[in-house]
């Protein structure tokens, strides 16, 4: 039978079949033996013990897998930013953007607490939605208070496995909440000595909502680049980059100290954004400096 992974709880794996049962599962041994480690969004073929229980017997190949938060085959990442509480890091979503574009995956920008912006905050956050929409990104701007892009949000998980990725206490779970109350996700406070959440959602969850999938996941408190992030891939996980790469003098330019460099020339011109080239200096040397260390 097959199904797939939609939760991991204290050693099993919840799986949802085609005909839309859920069957807590264990892991056979030989296949736990040969280092497979089970994620939510995995299929599987599973063994039906006929009690609401059985035994997951192989899983499929994957068409992709990202690591932080744990997930496989998804269609699309929305990253979700608060402006306010936690405070909009233009650092952490050039980050989180390169992550999520070095596994191919199809990210949505998703900036939310918009309620909670005086007139003049308004300004310079609609000014960097402008600047990632520029880029080609889509941008949603949402307010569980006011209900803004709530709708948008719900229209887009029509048959697509989706992810709720971003820092703790953003609104992931509430943002989800609203779009279909019925869940009554538990959602956390923030903090106000450290302007943060304290990890309210732990774990990652599979629902289905709105003719598609989408998981809730626990926030992180920190990001780091994936081990397997090669210092020559992160010219390429920035899109406006690549549309001016053929323009570069050298055909394997870096961007940094190149002659004749059409993304330097670019920034120079106000055509891309000093904060993303800023970042991706930022990230370089960080990739270099992983690497000069191993
Ligand atoms: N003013 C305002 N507060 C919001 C909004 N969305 C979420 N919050 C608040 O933000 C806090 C954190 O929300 P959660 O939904 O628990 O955040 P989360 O991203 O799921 O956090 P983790 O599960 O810890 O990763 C709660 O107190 C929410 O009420 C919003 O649009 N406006
Ligand atoms: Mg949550
Ligand atoms: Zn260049």
């Amino acid at each position: 039978m097959k199904g797939t992974i939609i939760r991991l709880q204290g050693g099993f794996y919840d799986v949802m079949t085609e005909e839309k049962q859920e069957i807590r599962c264990r892991a056979r041994g030989n296949f736990r033996n040969r280092n497979i480690s089970p994620v939510v969004g995995d299929d599987v073929d599973i063994q039906d013990q006929g009690d609401g229980t059985g035994y997951i017997l192989a899983v499929d190949e994957r068409s992709n897998h990202l690591v932080r938060p744990p997930i496989a085959n998804i269609d699309q990442a929305f990253l979700l930013f608060s402006v306010k509480e936690p405070a909009f890091s233009f650092h952490l979503l050039d980050r989180f953007l390169v992550l999520i574009e070095s596994k191919q995956v199809h990210p949505i920008i998703v900036l939310t607490k918009m309620d909670l912006l005086t007139e003049s905050e308004l300004e310079t956050i609609q000014a960097a939605a402008a600047l990632y929409r520029s880029i080609g990104y889509e941008v949603i701007e949402t307010s569980t208070e006011t209900g803004s892009g709530i709708e948008q949000i719900r229209g887009s998980f029509k048959e697509k496995t989706s992810v709720f990725a971003g820092q703790t206490g953003v609104g992931k779970s509430s943002l989800l909440n609203a779009v279909a109350p019925e869940l009554e996700l538990a959602t956390g406070k923030i903090s106000k000595s450290l302007g943060r959440g304290k990890h309210t959602t732990r774990h990652v969850t599979l629902i289905t909502l709105a003719d598609g999938l989408v998981a809730d996941t626990p926030g992180f408190s920190s990001l780091e680049f994936p081990e397997e992030l090669e210092v020559e891939e992160m010219r390429w996980c920035f899109p406006e980059f690549v549309e001016r790469h053929d323009d570069c003098k050298f055909r394997g330019c870096a961007h940094l100290n190149e002659p004749g460099c059409a993304v330097k020339a670019a920034v120079e011109a106000g055509e891309i954004a000093s904060t993303r080239y800023e970042n991706y200096v930022t990230f370089m040397a960080e990739l270099n400096d992983r690497q000069r260390r191993y």
